[in-house]
């Protein structure tokens, strides 16, 4: 069972090194976009970042030549009503993790430039308050959920 950590480890370290300009002590898992309606204008991004190093890292900016603007948001239940809040920065504790979810913090993702059908992928450029920026591919996957996000507000 060790060999086989071992082995997934150097795997990941590899794909890493392929990605470059990656920050290398941040980890992206589960990168995914819900697949939605071909008319529709917006839709969401999740992943979960895990943060190696002993310094927070945030996220100032995320953008994609497949989108036309990308925005931070953090969906909020206020008197009943499911809200997103805009945010200017997603922060990653240091020897921490963020989880970009239904119902909680997540990227907007508007205007879509292409059809983004279940199989696609799409590349996400982010940028850190370091000035570092990486690309992280997410993968457009069908949901259950897409009905509740419509049901949100902007
Ligand atoms: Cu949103």
């Amino acid at each position: 069972m060790i060999k086989q950590a071992q082995l997934i480890l150097s795997i990941f370290i590899l794909s890493l090194f392929s990605t470059s300009s990656y920050a290398h002590h941040l980890m992206v898992n589960n990168a995914w976009i819900p697949e939605a309606p071909p008319v529709t204008q917006v839709m969401a991004g999740f992943m979960t970042i895990k943060n190696s190093s002993n310094e927070t890292a945030e996220i100032v900016s995320v953008n994609s030549k497949d989108f036309g603007r990308i925005e931070m948001h953090l969906s909020k239940e206020e008197n009943g009503i499911a809200r997103m809040l805009p945010q200017s920065k997603l922060i990653i504790p240091a020897h921490g993790s963020l989880k970009l979810e239904h119902g909680s913090y997540h990227l907007m993702l508007f205007k879509p430039a292409r059809r983004l059908k279940d199989g696609d992928t799409s590349e996400l450029v982010i940028r850190l308050n370091s000035g570092d920026s990486f690309t992280v591919e997410f993968v457009v996957e069908k949901s259950a959920m897409q009905m509740d996000h419509s049901q949100h507000q902007h």
